[in-house]
């Protein structure tokens, strides 16, 4: 076996391993499982915020089951804002949820007691809320109200369980 293969080898070895145990992120993101997440610091409208994922190469949140989204809460109660988008929204058939970046329904709900309520029959996004009312629980409010984006890059979906 040549020097170089065996270099090859090493190097795939190392490197292979070390990116199959855990994503690495760019700066001023976080990692989790097989994502990155980017806390937005600029309240924006839905699409807005979804344009501003977009354009760091990624999506609004697409919340794939529990542990995702406890990560997402508890990593919010640190952070300054109370409002945040996540990537849902029924926009399209009033009450059915939709995730924005694989366009399917979703499985998976965190909402707040009460909610959807879809209030003032004008409230098609979802924010993740961590005010005392809603306690870090999912809330439909209206798409044009502005607040911040949390944006996910997603190499694997970490709670879908379907394996193969
Ligand atoms: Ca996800
Ligand atoms: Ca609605
Ligand atoms: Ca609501």
């Amino acid at each position: 076996m040549s020097m170089y293969i065996l270099n090859t080898l090493t190097i795939l070895l190392v490197f292979g391993y070390n990116t199959s145990d855990a994503v690495e992120c760019q700066d001023d993101w976080t990692t989790y499982g097989t994502s990155c997440y980017l806390f937005g610091h600029q309240s924006l409208s839905f699409y807005s915020a979804e344009n501003y994922c977009r354009q760091h190469k990624g999506h609004l949140v697409h919340i794939n089951g529990d542990a995702e989204n406890t990560f997402i809460r508890e990593h919010l109660r640190n952070m300054k804002g109370t409002g945040w988008w996540i990537g849902l929204t029924d926009d399209a058939v009033e009450n059915t949820w939709i995730w924005y970046d694989t366009n399917e329904k979703t499985e998976y709900t965190d909402w707040a007691p009460n909610q959807p309520d879809n209030a003032g029959n004008n409230e098609d996004c979802v924010e993740f809320n961590m005010s005392s009312g809603y306690n870090g629980h999912w809330n439909d409010a209206p798409c044009h109200v502005n607040l911040l984006p949390i944006c996910e890059q997603q190499f694997d979906n970490v709670d879908s369980g379907i394996v193969g």
